[in-house]
C-alpha cells in the first residue's frame, strides 16, 4: 500500500501531498498522525521556508473518511474528541506556522477538505476545484474551522447559503468571492504554486512569517493595538540580516540574497 502522505523538500520549500487519490485524499488516523509531523518539521527545520499543500488525483480532499465513522461497525466516535486531537491541532499548526502556506487546491476539496485549504495564506485552485461545505448533508457545522474562515472571507450571507445548503462552489466564484486568492488552468497548478513557493522561500522569510502573523493578528485587535504590534514587530526585523541586506542590495542596485534571518 502506498504511503498516504508524501513529502518533499525542493529549494527551501516542503511540498505535502494528501495521497489517497482513490477516496479522494480523505482523512484518515494515519494522514493526520503524518500530516501533523510534516507541519512540525516545517515549523522546526530552517532549511524550509514555504510549504506547498495539494492533493494526488483528481481531488483535493473529501474531508474525514466516512468509512472509519460508519454507523454499522456498532462503535460511535465521539467527534468532539476527533476534532479536538486531529483537526483542530492541524488547522492551529498551519496559522502559528511563521511561514508561508500556499495550497494547491487540484480538485473537489469537500468538508474538511475545503476548510483545510481555507486555513491556508495563499489558495490557488484549478478551474476545474470545486469546495463544497458537504457537513450539512450529514448533520454536522462545517469544522477544521470553517465557520471562522467562511465568515471571515466571504462574510456572514455567503458563508451561511453554502454552510447549509451544500451547494458546491466553483474555483471561479470562489475567487471572484475572495474566498480564495486566484484560479488557475489545470494545467498550471503546480507550475504556479512552485513558483509562488521558491520566490517566497527565497525571500526575506522572517518578514513574511511575521506579515502572516500580524495580518491574523488583525481579525481581532483594534487599530490601536495593531499599531502597536507593528511597531514591536519592526523593531525586531529592523535588527534582521534580512533588512540589512535588503537595505544593502537596494543602495547598492543588485538582487538581494535573503537568509530569513
Ligand atoms: O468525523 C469527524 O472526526 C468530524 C470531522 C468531520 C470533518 C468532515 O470532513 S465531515 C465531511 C466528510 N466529507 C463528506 O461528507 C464528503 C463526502 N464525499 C462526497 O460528497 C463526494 O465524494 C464528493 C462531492 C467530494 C465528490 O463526488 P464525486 O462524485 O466526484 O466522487 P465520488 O464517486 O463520490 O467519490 C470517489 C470515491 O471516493 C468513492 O469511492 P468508490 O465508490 O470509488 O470506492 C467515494 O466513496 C470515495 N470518497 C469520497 N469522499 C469520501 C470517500 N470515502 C470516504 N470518505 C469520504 N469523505
Amino acid at each position: 500500500m502506498s504511503e498516504p502522505l508524501l513529502t518533499e523538500v525542493r529549494d527551501g520549500v516542503l511540498e505535502i501531498t494528501l495521497n489517497r487519490p482513490d477516496q479522494l485524499n480523505a482523512f484518515t488516523v494515519e494522514m493526520h498522525k503524518l500530516i501533523r509531523a510534516a507541519f512540525e518539521r516545517a515549523k522546526t527545520d530552517d532549511d524550509i521556508r514555504a510549504v506547498i499543500l495539494t492533493g494526488a488525483g483528481r481531488g483535493f480532499c473529501a474531508g474525514q473518511d466516512l468509512s472509519e465513522r460508519d454507523p454499522g461497525k456498532g462503535e460511535i466516535v465521539d467527534l468532539k474528541v476527533t476534532l479536538s486531537t486531529n483537526y483542530n491541532p492541524l488547522i492551529r499548526a498551519i496559522r502559528a506556522l511563521e511561514k508561508p502556506v500556499i495550497c494547491a487546491v487540484n480538485g473537489v476539496a469537500a468538508g474538511a477538505g475545503a476548510n483545510l485549504a481555507l486555513a491556508c495564506d495563499i489558495v490557488l485552485a484549478a478551474e476545474s476545484a470545486k469546495f463544497i461545505q458537504a457537513f450539512a448533508k450529514i448533520g454536522l457545522i462545517p469544522d477544521a474551522g470553517g465557520t471562522w474562515s467562511l465568515t471571515h472571507l466571504i462574510g456572514e450571507t455567503r458563508a451561511k447559503a453554502l454552510a447549509m445548503t451544500a451547494m458546491p462552489l466553483s474555483a471561479k466564484q470562489a475567487e471572484e468571492w475572495g474566498l480564495i486568492f486566484r484560479c488557475v488552468a489545470n494545467d498550471e497548478l503546480m507550475s504556479e504554486a512552485r513558483t509562488l513557493a521558491e520566490q517566497l522561500a527565497a525571500g526575506a522569510t522572517l518578514g513574511i512569517g511575521k506579515t502572516k502573523m500580524a495580518i491574523q493578528a488583525a481579525t481581532t485587535n483594534t487599530l490601536d493595538e495593531q499599531l502597536d504590534l507593528e511597531a514591536e514587530t519592526q523593531g525586531e526585523l529592523g535588527r534582521s540580516e534580512d533588512f540589512r541586506e535588503g537595505v544593502n542590495a537596494f543602495l547598492q542596485k543588485r538582487p538581494a540574497r535573503f537568509q530569513g534571518k
